[in-house]
Formats: structure tokens, sequence, C-alpha cells
């Protein structure tokens, strides 16, 4: 251990630990731009410059590395003058525009000036206007993110967020020096012609509103303003787990009843959850899976999960030849969107679920930028009508007035399509997938009784491949993150290894999504995960094929998983 003292506070933390660690433990703040916690730092905003006794000049407390016996202020005043010089630096060469952003309210750089009282240094500048004329500083071309690099205080944490330390992917890298320096794309195209898989992990990285989710909640909104069709919405299972901390709750906080209640003010008809979607998903994979096992030919195993978009688009992408490993099975959010638009099934519900010209206004909330993609994509196009992010939702929840901590917590989903089960539930976990097709592939496959319900092997946030052998069933592996999922298709041995592989694109699953609230804490992920879990444990049904408005579906409907009108409403193909 380490002892040193910040401002006058004597405070003991663990070798490695840099100044802007101690400070957080001695409860000192310390203002900072381009730092994040699960991001490696540059230290290029120079907001966090610390005096340390018998040194010469300030130090980034983001990168300094604690000594025994150092003493450090934080709050000099020749400090003030430094971090001053530095925003104005970045004002000057920002837009002005903060009432129209799609950040405003949630972006670091305006909780500093408005900290800083440095409103008064916003002296515009042009921005590198003869190297990047403004129509290649803004970017719409993509359904999932929106760039606006006329924002970007080069950071470079969504260049960070892109490659090396996050998704491999290297979508984005700098280009150019001095004041033409930006983060852009590879041959500077617009995302759409480049190699993204609209994962949105940029998007939560980025400190500012330089990169952010394709709008389409001002969409919503005006929809429900003016309604004149019955209006119905779907909410993710990482959505409810998440929506608290853009309220100033803890992470892990479950505010599933709030959640409701705020959708029913915003004017929504229906309340549904894309965890019904969910259990559908699992009747459909896991029958797909043991015809696959059956069948003569390996050729279609191991069976890869497909309900992760992102992930999807990274195999059309990259490895076209991987194709036919992919579920055909929807995701619970098409699956539930193609039913409530299309099924005869809701349309029990009355007037405004019939079928002709008048289908519902139907919208779903996702922990996920690339599920905006989803939404439009060849095939499944027309499923629903929006996919708006778990961090849209709380932007219209603010824009209505809605106070959503006062809120009562008991709101309730409605019914056919709102029912669900525990194994819905963990699919906002990586590994929770995997974990829910097992429970419901073994019930089928006849081997329940001599397994357990739960698999901690397949459980937890850290980046890697977990693995687990089924008795009865095979050996199966978790892709924590894209870039995982990269190194295990490079080994030799996956084809023969495994008999399924769950790919959720984003590290932690759909928890730790590009559309979830963005947090400066670096234990986030890990109370997500607890609270999801904690929601499977105390579900009363806890497999999917215990859901009885599933099982009403298939026996009024659909007759069987993967029939042929279950393949009609329920299954997708793929295209290179
Ligand atoms: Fe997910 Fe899914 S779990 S993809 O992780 O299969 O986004 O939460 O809604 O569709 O249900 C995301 C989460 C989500 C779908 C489900
Ligand atoms: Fe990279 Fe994902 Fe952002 Fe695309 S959405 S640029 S793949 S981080």
């Amino acid at each position: 251990m380490i002892r040193l003292t910040i401002n006058g506070r004597t405070v003991e933390v663990s070798d490695g630990a840099t100044f802007l660690d101690a400070a957080r433990e001695a409860g000192v703040y310390i203002p900072t731009l381009c730092f994040h916690p699960r991001l490696p730092s540059h230290a290029v905003c120079r907001m966090c410059l610390v005096q340390v006794a018998g040194q010469a000049h300030p130090q980034p407390a983001c990168i300094t590395k604690a000594s025994e016996g150092d003493v450090v202020t934080t709050d000099a005043e020749e400090l003030r003058q430094f971090r001053a010089m530095d925003a104005q630096w970045l004002l000057a060469r920002h837009p002005n525009d903060c009432m129209h952003c799609e950040v405003n309210g949630a972006c670091r750089l305006q909780n500093l000036v408005s900290e800083n009282q440095w409103e008064d240094r916003w002296e515009k500048l042009a921005r590198g206007t003869e190297r990047h004329p403004e129509h290649r500083l803004t970017d719409h071309t993509s359904p999932s993110i929106w760039r606006d690099l006329s924002k970007c205080v080069e950071c470079g944490l969504c260049v960070e967020a892109c490659g090396a330390s996050g998704q491999g992917q290297y979508v984005i890298g700098f280009a150019e020096r001095g004041t033409g320096r930006l983060p852009v794309t590879v041959f500077d195209q617009p995302l759409a012609n480049t190699q993204c898989i609209s994962c949105g992990q940029c998007t939560s990285a980025c400190p500012v509103g330089a990169l952010v989710e394709t709008p389409h909640w001002h969409d919503v909104l005006h929809t429900l303003d003016g309604r004149r069709r019955v209006t119905a919405v779907q909410v993710a299972p990482a959505t409810r787990i998440a929506i608290g901390e853009e309220f100033g709750m803890a992470p892990g906080t479950v505010s599933t009843g709030k959640m409701i209640h705020a959708l029913r003010r915003l004017g929504f008809d229906y309340i549904f959850d894309s965890n019904f979607g969910a259990d559908l998903t699992i009747m459909e994979e896991a029958t797909e899976l043991l015809g696959r096992l059956a069948a003569p030919s390996r050729h279609r195993l191991p069976l890869f999960t497909s309900c992760c978009p992102g992930w999807v688009n990274w195999v059309e992408i990259n490895r076209p030849d991987l194709l036919p490993h992919l579920s055909t099975a929807k995701s619970p959010q098409q699956m539930h969107g193609a039913l409530t638009k299309r099924s005869a099934f809701a349309r029990t519900l009355g007037p405004g679920f019939s079928s002709g010209c008048e289908e519902p206004y139907v919208v779903s909330v996702m922990p996920c930028t690339a599920k905006k993609d989803e939404a439009v994509r060849p095939g499944m196009a027309g499923d629903l009508d929006h996919a708006v992010t778990t961090r849209e939702l709380a932007r219209m929840i603010k824009a209505r007035g809605i106070a959503f901590h006062a809120l009562p917590d008991d709101g309730a989903f409605d019914q056919p399509l709102g029912a669900s089960t525990g194994a819905a539930q963990i699919f906002a976990a990586s590994g929770g997938v995997m974990e829910a097709m097992v429970r419901t592939a073994a019930h089928f496959a006849g081997v329940e009784e001599s397994l357990p319900l739960e698999w901690q092997p397949l459980r937890g946030v850290t980046q890697g491949v977990k693995t687990a052998q089924i008795p009865g069933l095979g050996k199966v592996a978790i892709c924590n993150g894209i870039a995982t999922a990269q190194r295990l298709l490079e080994t030799e041995t996956w084809r023969d290894e495994f008999i399924a592989i769950e790919v959720m694109a984003c590290v932690g699953g759909c928890l730790g999504g590009g559309g979830e609230p963005k947090s400066m804490d670096p234990q986030v992920l890990e109370k997500r995960m607890q609270a999801v879990y904690s929601i499977d444990k105390q579900a009363p049904r806890r497999r999917s094929y215990e859901n009885p408005d599933v099982q009403a579906l298939y026996a009024e409907e659909l007759e069987a998983p993967n029939s042929v009108q279950a393949h009609a409403l329920l299954h997708t193909s793929y295209a290179a």
C-alpha cells in the first residue's frame, strides 16, 4: 500500500494507483473529460492536472502513479487557470448549439463549463475548415450511429472503444495533425460504407455529442402526441436494470414498475415485454439446435445464436461462410414486433390490432444501437416502427417532465404479450441466452431431470470464452464481446468442440450495450449483471417452455416450434 496526502487528507491506496484513483478514495473531486474507467487514458484533455510537491510542472492525475509520501494539491488557482485555458481552446472550436444537441444535459464538456463558470470562454473559431469542410464533419448515413465531428474533443475514447481496447473493429482512427486532427473512418468513408457493426460502443465512450445513437425518440414522441393508431411498446430485459441510472439511481437498481408507469404516461396504449419474445426465441432456437444435432450432417453445427444484431452484422460483413451456422430464429425484438403487428394472437386484443390497412404503431426500447439497424434490415423491416435506446427513453421521460424517481414501482406489463420467465430475463447478460436455451433444450431432449438449472461457468462479465459441458447435449461456448468471438474463430477447434456458441458483441452482453446509460462506475457491468440474475432467481417460472402465454400462442396459432406458421412469422435469412 502507498500513503499520500491529497488536499491535506491522508489516503492509502494500492500500488499502481493513479492520483485520480487516490483522489476518489479520499473523496476529492478532480474534473476529467477524456478519462474513462474501462478504457486506457491518454491524458489529452489536461482537465485533471494536479500539483505534486517538489515537481516543477502539474501532472495529469489520470495517468500519473502515486508514490509513497506524495503531497498533492488539486484546487490551486494556478491549476484552475491551466484548466480554463485548455477549456477555452476546446470551446473555441466547439459549436455553440447545446440546446439542439442530442446529449444536452448529459454532456461532460457541458457539465465542466457549468461547474467552472466557463460560459464566457465560448468564442467560436472555425474548426479545421480547410481540411474538413462542414459536410464531412456530419455523417447521418448509418441507421444506428450519427457522427458530428465538429463536436469532437479529440479524447480518443471512440478509437479505443472500437479498436484495440474494446471491439477490435478499428473502424475509427485518428487522421491528420494539429487543428485538422479528427477520429475518422478508414478512407474517411461515411459510416454506412464501412465495416461498422453498429454496436454503439463508440457512442457509449464519447463524452460529448460527437457520436450518438441515430435519434428516433423525437419521431416517437411526435407520433404519440398526434396518435391516430393503437400504440404499443416492448421493453428489453437490459433496460429495466439500467434506466434508473439516468435518474441518479445506483447501477443495478431494478425499476421495472417505474419504467412501465413512465411509458404509460408517455402515452403508449400497450406496454409489452420483449421477454415474451425471448421465451419464444428459446422455443424456436432450442428446437432448431436439436434438429441440427439430429441431422445426418454436422455442417450447420455449432449453432450460433442470432439475437445480437452486432454479431449478425459482423458475420455478414467478415465471415459470410459462417452464415449457415446462425440460428434462423429472429431476435426477441423482431419476433415480438412481428407478433404485435401481424398475428391473430395479438388481434384478440381488439380494434387497432386488426388485419388490413391499420397496423398498430410499435416501438421497442433496447439497450442497443444495432437494434435500430436490425429493425430496418431486409427480411425484418416492418416488424416494428422504431427502436429507441435506453438513453433515448430517458430523454423522452425528461422531455415530458415525468418525475421518474417519484413514480410507484408497481407498474405491470399488459398481457398476453407481457408474460415471461426468468430464462428470458437472463438474455440481458453474457451467457444468458445459452443458459436459457440449455434449460429448454434439456427439457425437449428429455435430460432435464439430471441437470442443474443454473450454469455458473457460463456467467460473468470477464472478457473471454466461457464454456460448459452439458451432459446429454454437448459442449457450449460463450463469447463475451465481439473481439472474443474473433479470437475463438481463429482457432482450429471450434467447429468440432462445440454444439452451440453464443456471441454478444458487447462485453457483458446487452447490459453493456451501446445504448445503455453511460456510466463512470468501474463496476457497473457487475452490478447490472447481479440485478439480472436476481430477477431470474425470484421469478415464479424460470424455463421458457413454462410460459403459459407462449404455450397458448402455439396452441392457438403456431402449432409447434419450427412449424411452417412459426417460420413465416418468427424466422429470417441472412445475406453476405
Ligand atoms: Fe438484448 Fe434481446 S437480450 S438482444 O441482449 O435477445 O438489445 O436486453 O432486448 O431482441 O429479449 C438487446 C437486451 C434484447 C432482443 C431480448
Ligand atoms: Fe466501431 Fe461499434 Fe462504433 Fe461501429 S458502432 S464505429 S463498430 S464502436
